[in-house]
């Protein structure tokens, strides 16, 4: 569709040059209506032009417990297996985007700057009680929005572009998550040895609203990539107790989040302390759901990380804990799954 559209606008280039061609004698008023067309036309080219631009660091400051985080929306070309390439429209320029860590009881003020020239963005906090139609708004095309709200719930949440249609925002690469950590911390925090963040997310065919509609999803990957967490696992130590900050964002699929070779220990259900759970083989996170994962690993070697639906892992989304020793990786191939 979108080559098709390409082709088309370089075919009304093509006519008008051979147009401008032949009247090369015409007076000077065909002369400006033609300037215009082409100008008109090589604005039309460019509004076709896939922008590419460079991630920005988000910028987050804090003053007791204000918060102060500026991010970015942008588009951006991002690698989501070895050598694909989509064209994603993002927060900071990565998919998925900065992971925010705040405190239970912050005030966020949040600033989003639009540097897409084309089109409005937005963000939507899932850990946040705001109005909607007032601190989720739009922000215009090179403007930016700066935005109030508390934090008061703990857990492990989504962030996302709230723009309509927000299938299209979400599925283009526009989410992240935001850790608020509880303001007496998680019973377990003293027996945790190492933390990770996982964000499960889908890859449809780049930009097609038809395929984000109703088509399966081309790959279902961990950190934005089918190669994220095997290429560089997450590593242990033997006997070391290790927590993840999870959060499945779709945007359409559900997660049946899974260790091998693991029993969790505890699970807090949406990174809340209060919604613990004991000994889950496996725990289910709704698109959007979060949760805080924690296991021990007791024998040295590599642990597959997967969503047990398995058409999605085999989509991608693997990734591996590799447990050594000495908490040092060992450089070993990586097991297949
Ligand atoms: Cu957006």
């Amino acid at each position: 569709m979108k080559a098709l559209t390409k082709g088309f606008a370089l075919g009304i280039i093509v006519i008008l040059l051979l147009s401008a061609c032949s009247k090369v004698a015409n007076n000077d008023a065909s002369h400006h209506a033609n300037e215009t067309a082409t100008k008109q036309a090589v604005a039309a080219t460019q509004a076709e032009e896939k922008l590419n631009q460079p991630p920005v660091e988000p910028v987050v400051t804090r003053d007791g417990n204000k918060v102060h985080i500026e991010m970015t929306a942008q588009v951006t070309d991002v690698e989501i297996s070895d050598g694909v390439f989509y064209n994603a429209w993002t927060f900071n320029g990565t998919v998925p985007g900065p992971v925010l860590r705040v405190k239970e009881g912050d005030e966020i003020t949040f600033t989003l700057k639009n540097m897409d020239p084309y089109i409005p963005h937005s963000m939507d906090f899932h850990a946040v009680h705001a109005a909607p139609s007032k601190k989720f708004i739009d922000v215009m095309p090179d403007q930016e929005g700066t935005f109030t709200y508390p934090a008061n719930n703990p857990g492990v949440f989504m962030y996302h572009c709230g723009t309509k249609p927000v299938l299209a925002h979400i599925a283009n690469g526009m989410y992240g998550v935001i850790i608020v950590e509880p303001k007496d911390g998680y019973p377990s925090d003293s027996e945790i040895d190492r933390e990770y963040t996982i964000v499960q997310s889908e890859w449809y065919k780049e930009n097609d609203m038809e395929a984000f509609l109703n088509e399966e999803p081309e790959y279902v990957v961990f950190n934005g990539s089918d190669f994220a967490l095997k290429k560089h696992p997450l590593l242990a130590k033997v006997g070391d107790k290790v927590r993840i900050y999870v959060n499945n964002v779709g945007p359409n699929e559900v997660s049946s989040f899974h260790i091998v070779g693991t029993v969790m220990d505890r699970v807090y259900l949406d990174g809340n302390p209060n919604n613990v759970l004991y000994g889950m083989q496996t725990v289910m996170l709704a698109a959007s759901g979060g949760a805080v994962v924690e296991v021990t690993v007791t024998e040295a070697g590599d642990y597959p990380i997967v969503t047990h639906q398995f058409n999605h892992a085999s989509k991608g989304a693997v990734g591996i804990l590799r447990v050594t020793e000495d908490g040092l990786d060992n450089g070993n191939a990586v097991m297949g799954h």
